[in-house]
């Protein structure tokens, strides 16, 4: 089977261009990664290219030693996914130390993993610890009303889980933990990704202020729907 057919990266295409007709993805913004399974590399390893160098991460994710990711590239526009999957997205490999990935299948035009690959690494470290395995997908997107209401409510975890799941009687179901949020910080480094990976320990949802949601699931589907769920909640605010 050609690995663009795969069942992982028609899913994963899928959920990018489901996130830019609901208009999360203006231009090059948000990303997508996703911890294949055992069963994806051995399906995928006959496309794999193992002559590309191996770069540093810019942090250190030592139980992720080994593993393969599905990832959006930098600059990448969510808009062009599905009609070029292999242009806009890669498969990386993690070193034996965590330190370094390389670029496995994929960014045929010379791109690069997506500006946020510390951050997204550092949550799947913590999300498959935390759920002993079963989460695969972390997502990245700006939905507009997540990002208004970052600018009306206190930067608090208690606030905004509150207030979500108040404006929708679905939400303490698809969140029950409720939200994390984070204050504005420099997007793109380790810190933000050390702080967004704490809050994971907690949450499967992150919100950065100012800026859009991290979001966590063992699915493209429960991933996707949860960031819709949490942006749908956020545009039935008022000012109460
Ligand atoms: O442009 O969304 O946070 C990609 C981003 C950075
Ligand atoms: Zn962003």
């Amino acid at each position: 089977m050609k690995v663009l057919n795969a069942p992982f990266v028609q899913s994963f295409a899928k959920l990018c261009d489901d996130g830019w007709q609901l208009r999360f993805h203006e231009r090059n913004g948000g990303n997508l990664s996703y911890r294949l399974t055992d069963a994806d590399v051995e399906l995928a390893r006959h496309e794999f290219n193992t002559d590309r160098p191996w770069t540093e991460i810019g942090t250190d994710v030592p139980t992720l030693a080994g593993t393969y990711f599905m990832v959006t590239g930098t600059g990448q526009y969510f808009a062009n996914v599905l009609a070029k999957t292999m242009e806009t997205c890669g498969i990386i490999e993690i070193d034996e130390t965590g330190k370094r990935y390389r670029i496995v299948w994929g960014f045929t035009t010379g791109g690069r993993p997506t500006s946020e690959l510390p951050t997204h690494l550092m949550n799947h470290a913590v999300k498959m610890a935390a759920t002993n395995g079963a989460h695969r997908v972390i997502y990245h997107c700006h939905p507009v009303n997540v990002i208004a209401l970052s600018f009306i409510l206190p930067i608090s975890d208690a606030i905004f889980t509150k207030e979500l799941w108040e404006s929708m009687t679905e939400c303490p179901v698809v969140f029950p933990a409720g939200v994390g949020v984070l204050p504005w910080m420099v997007c793109g480094g380790r810190d933000i990704g050390v702080a967004t990976s704490e809050k994971m320990k907690k949450y499967d949802v992150v919100i950065w202020a100012h800026h859009g949601i991290f979001c966590s699931g063992s699915t493209f589907d429960e991933t996707f729907g949860l960031a819709h769920t949490v942006e749908k909640s956020a545009m039935g605010q008022d000012d109460d």
